[in-house]
């Protein structure tokens, strides 16, 4: 396989290496979040940001991961975490098979809009059969399809202050210390526009089943399977990360998992 396999911390080494022969002005996908907010420059300072700044400048922005044959796929989509939500909204939905289902998506938005499952459905639409890593040792080969949520990006018209992406979720994680908290995560403009980054409604040929994330779950095939977000109710654009949950970036994260999931 052509791919070049590099775990964690072999690649915080070559970030070593890298941030030392390349100037960090001399990447342009970055001199839009280092002109920005201090936040931002703070996270590029800590050992997740380098990490992060690593990847953005040993691996291109539209860098694509390896996709796989169908002959590949081994089994289902194994599913892990919230897996049959019990919370009020998701359940009204569930009932009717998400007919009523609405996307919505809003924030730093011109153009704030809601999407049907038909409507995203009868979009530009995009396949891939790609592997899931999760952070507790397990992979998984699958195919996802969904609308790119490039596709979605452009329709609502982000506007240029907006760094982040938000993932709102349906299910609430009751790990018994707070009581329930809502699941969430978000991405960076440059992993939303990423060609492979989709909102999916399929996986392996079939609708979406709700162990893994029906009716819309995204893929972010670039990082960690924690970042991609199941049981999608909103998205919502934004400078700052400060203001959701505990103000990580997203539900692991709020309790230490890095926000950069790259792998
Ligand atoms: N809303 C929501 N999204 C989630 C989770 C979750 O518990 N709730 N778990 C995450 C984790 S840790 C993984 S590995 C993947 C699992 O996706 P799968 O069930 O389709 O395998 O979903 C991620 N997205
Ligand atoms: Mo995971």
């Amino acid at each position: 396989m052509s791919r070049i396999i590099v775990n964690r911390r072999k690649f915080l080494t070559i970030a070593g290496v890298a941030a030392s022969a390349i100037p960090l002005s001399g990447c342009d996908a970055l001199d839009g979040f280092l002109s920005g907010q201090s936040p931002v420059r703070d996270f590029l300072a800590s050992a997740n940001g380098l990490t992060y700044r690593a990847h953005r400048m040993l691996i291109g922005a539209d860098t694509l991961v390896p996709e796989f044959s169908a002959s590949e796929i081994r089994q289902g989509q194994r599913p892990n975490g919230s897996t049959d939500p019990t919370d009020e909204a998701y359940l009204a939905l569930k009932e009717k098979t998400f007919a009523d289902y609405r996307l919505t998506v809003g924030g730093l938005v011109e153009k704030p809009l809601t999407f049907s499952l038909d409507e995203l459905r009868n979009m530009p639409t995009r396949t891939q059969i790609t592997r899931h890593d999760c952070v507790e040792g397990w992979s998984c080969i699958a195919k996802w399809t969904g609308v790119p949520l490039a596709t979605i990006l452009d329709q609502v018209k982000v506007k240029p202050e907006a760094k982040f992406v938000v993932f709102h979720c349906f299910d609430t994680m009751n790990l018994g210390l707070s009581g329930a908290i809502a699941y969430y995560e978000s991405i960076d403009l440059i992993d939303a526009r990423h060609p492979q980054t989709i909102l999916a409604y399929g996986n392996n040929d079939q609708a979406l089943s709700i162990a893994n994330g029906a009716p819309l779950r995204v893929r972010v095939e670039r990082q960690l399977g924690y970042k991609m977000a199941k049981y999608i109710k909103g998205i919502e654009l934004t400078s700052t990360l400060a203001p959701f949950g505990r103000g990580k970036g997203g539900f692991w994260e709020d309790l230490g998992y890095d926000w950069y999931g790259g792998i």
